[in-house]
């Protein structure tokens, strides 16, 4: 009987373990996959729709990773990243952000904060949709594995744009021409808090092992 009862407590203790311990991945990937290696003429927007997370979860984690990116020359350049509440177009959709076409080219401008083409009919993104800038970074020619983690701040606006309409989108910038083998963007869910053992199941957990030391007890006194 006490054993039993032992053996239930033991299989309770698991699934609350178990429970504290569940956590899911989501992956994501842009078509085409490297974003036409990032060509400096244009901003690109890449709009995730339908992104439903796993009941309960909550966002502990999210991650850009770029393979193999690498500059076309060893000019200044520039990547500028940003997160958007929603974009205009369904998945990946491109603008020109150098009209004159130049090459080499050398205007290296976040068009995503600089407001010179945003009244322009064909511009990726709604007037008045929240961005949030994630990051910058300047490459080399030497291919490397770029990986970007968000900050608590840019967690929580993901988890804002996630929340109004089920989408969201990623904007890239690309101020030169950056050869790489693909993006992918990750969001990393857990339940959290980790479940607390309610008071009822403490009471009970005490008064099991109070009736197996007072059996013990028994036993040892009848031995004596
Ligand atoms: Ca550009
Ligand atoms: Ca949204
Ligand atoms: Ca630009
Ligand atoms: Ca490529």
């Amino acid at each position: 009987m006490k054993r039993k009862l032992l053996l239930s407590l033991a299989a309770l203790f698991v699934l609350c373990a178990s429970q504290a311990a569940k956590a899911d991945t989501l992956t994501f990937a842009p078509t085409p996959v490297d974003l036409n290696d990032l060509d400096h003429h244009m901003v690109y927007t890449w709009k995730v729709s339908n992104v439903a997370l796993p009941q309960g979860q909550q966002i502990t984690g999210a991650r850009i990773t770029i393979k193999n990116i690498a500059n076309w020359d060893t000019n200044p350049n520039r990547l500028f990243i940003h997160l958007l509440d929603n974009a205009k177009n369904a998945g990946v959709a491109s603008f020109v952000d150098d009209p004159t076409n130049s090459s080499p080219v050398t205007d290296i401008t976040d068009d995503f904060v600089n407001p010179r083409y945003h009244n322009q009919s064909n511009w990726l993104v709604a007037s008045g949709t929240a961005d949030t800038f994630l990051t910058s970074q300047s490459f080399t020619m030497t291919p490397t594995n770029f990986v970007y983690n968000f900050t608590t701040a840019q967690l929580n606006a993901l988890f804002a744009y996630i929340s109004n309409g089920g989408n969201f989108a990623l904007g890239f910038d690309p101020d030169c021409h950056f050869f790489n083998d693909g993006i992918k963007f990750e969001i990393f869910t857990a339940n959290s808090p980790a479940p607390v053992p309610e008071p009822a199941t403490l009471a009970l957990l005490g008064t099991g092992l109070a009736g197996l030391y007072a059996r013990k007890r028994r036993k040892a006194n009848r031995a004596a």
